[in-house]
């Protein structure tokens, strides 16, 4: 069951320039920073809410390693903005196959790591009217670390 919006994923193309932003506009503080090859991203969460029991919701600021990532690609042809929403659950195993039982492209057929030792998969932006969908489950107790 989807129980929570875990993070907006945003994609720029520096993103320390654009943790300034948040941080001078808003008052977003940098949670925490980490490098995915897998994903092809730099990215830097921003917690949103104060709970710190694997259950907060993020903005996950996306910059990309390298042009023909998925972030890199997205960027080159719409500039910044937002590039996916993530939904959290206890089980993304499970929900992932509910969801790909009625027919929406699932596209990893297991989940993969996400930020802070997360499990992670991508439902197709074509089947999900346009938006580029994630579905998260938090590791047990997610580690900050700058
Ligand atoms: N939101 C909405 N639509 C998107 C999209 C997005 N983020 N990314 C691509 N699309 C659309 C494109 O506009 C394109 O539509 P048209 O055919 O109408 O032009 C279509 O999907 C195909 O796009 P593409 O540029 O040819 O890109 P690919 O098919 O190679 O890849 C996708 C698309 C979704 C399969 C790929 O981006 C992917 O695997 N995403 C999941 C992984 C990911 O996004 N990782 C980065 C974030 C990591 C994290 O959150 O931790
Ligand atoms: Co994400």
């Amino acid at each position: 069951m989807l129980t929570r919006i875990d993070h907006i994923g945003i994609a720029c193309f520096d993103l320390d320039r654009t943790v300034e932003f948040y941080r001078a506009t808003y008052g977003f503080e940098v949670f925490h920073t980490e490098v995915n090859e897998e994903q092809g991203v730099r990215e830097a969460m921003l917690k949103i809410n104060g709970t710190s029991d694997g259950g907060a919701s993020y903005l996950q600021l996306l910059e990309p390693t390298r042009e023909d990532s998925a972030v890199g690609k997205w960027l080159a042809k719409n500039g910044e903005g937002v590039h996916h929403i993530a939904f959290g659950t206890a089980d993304v195993d499970g929900d992932a196959r509910a969801i790909g039982d009625k027919g929406v492209r699932v596209l990893y057929d297991e989940p993969r790591r996400g930020s802070m030792g997360s499990r992670i998969t991508f439902l197709h932006p074509k089947d999900c009217h346009g938006v580029l969908t994630e579905l998260v489950t938090s590791a047990p107790r997610p580690e900050a670390e700058h």
